[in-house]
């Protein structure tokens, strides 16, 4: 099995597709029989006002749709996409809805017997606003915390790489990439465990880990997860979109070394051979961004998205991904 990340469409490309995202201005969301996840926010990289990314494999797929979910998997990796509304008839409807997606998730993922969740995208509206007294964002940890107690999972540790993102509107949007073997999370010491945040960051932590070493039949993936300008629990440099960068590479690095002192592919992990997609607050600071991360990223390929961060105080948020072969044991 492998999993390759290309642009889109790429016709003639080898394998099946498992899932992929369509980013930016997509005139009309194309109906297709695989997970297709929108990620409806402004593309700032010059060029196409859209850009796909997908994942294949080269093993035959099945195809399917649950509770909301399409889905496609292959004999050990699953991809999944789901979108929810808020139904204003709930008392707290963006944390009931949170709950409900990633409880429609784990029993998909036990159902198929792919029960380890590797890689969560989440993409929310207005994700910064208050309503029923908490930060939307801070409603949506309280979902997703519920979730995974009720499926008696893990909350600490054991936890997916995963970003939270807000876009300008439209529905609760998740994608997942889940597998049959667990993944090695991965904690950055440079900071507090997005799990093990104080109560100041909201009622209940953000169930996510830093990064995730994750294990294809005949490869290992780094997913790093939404990575920013914190240190410790704490935002630091707001206000300044270019120390931002700075402090989020800092990370970025960190992140890298810990993979590499775990990782089992002869080739180490390196930010010069991650491929990065950079979440910039204000669609003004692109250049800023784009100018300050050039010679910091190392060549490494990277497209800048205009989304809002989970805190009102951070600018900028890089994830990255990077798929390396393992030998044959
Ligand atoms: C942070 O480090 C920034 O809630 O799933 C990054 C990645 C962030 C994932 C999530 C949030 C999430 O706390 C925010």
């Amino acid at each position: 099995m492998t999993l390759h990340h290309t642009a889109w469409p790429a016709p003639g490309a080898p394998g099946n597709l498992l899932g992929g995202v369509a980013i930016g201005d997509v005139p009309s969301k194309p109906a297709v029989d695989w997970p297709l996840q929108h990620l409806r926010a402004p593309l700032l990289s010059a060029g196409a006002a859209s850009l796909h990314e997908v994942w294949r494999t080269d093993e035959p797929v099945a195809s399917g749709h649950s509770e909301g979910i399409q889905w496609r998997r292959s004999a050990d990796v699953l991809m999944g996409v789901i979108e929810l509304p808020e139904d204003a008839g709930n008392d707290t409807p963006l944390q009931a809805a949170s709950q409900l997606v990633y409880e429609r998730v784990f029993a998909l993922l036990r159902a198929q017997g792919t029960p380890h969740l590797w890689r969560v995208w989440n993409y929310l509206a207005d994700i910064n606003g208050e309503s029923h007294g908490l930060e939307r964002y801070r409603q949506f940890n309280q979902g997703r915390y519920t979730a995974f107690v009720q499926a008696q999972r893990d909350t600490g540790g054991q936890v997916p790489a995963a970003c939270a993102i807000g876009v300008a509107g439209g529905p609760l949007s998740v994608a997942f990439l889940a597998g049959t073997s667990p993944l090695v999370p991965l904690e950055n010491p440079r900071q507090v465990s997005a799990w093990n945040y104080p109560a100041q960051h909201g009622p209940r932590a953000p169930s996510f880990s830093r990064a995730a070493l994750a294990y294809p039949r005949g490869q290992e993936v780094l997913f790093v997860s939404g990575t920013a300008s914190i240190v410790g629990h704490e935002t630091v440099h707001p206000g300044d979109v270019a120390a931002q960068c700075h402090e989020t590479v800092r990370n970025l690095e960190c992140i890298v070394r810990e993979a590499n002192r775990v990782a089992r592919s002869a080739q180490p992990f390196s930010l010069a051979g991650l491929s990065h997609r950079v979440y910039v607050r204000h669609a003004g600071d692109a250049g800023t961004v784009r100018r300050t991360l050039q010679p910091l990223l190392r060549g490494a390929p990277f497209v800048c998205v205009q989304g809002d961060i989970c805190r009102a105080d951070l600018l900028v948020e890089i994830e990255s991904q990077a798929l390396h072969p393992l030998d044959p044991a």
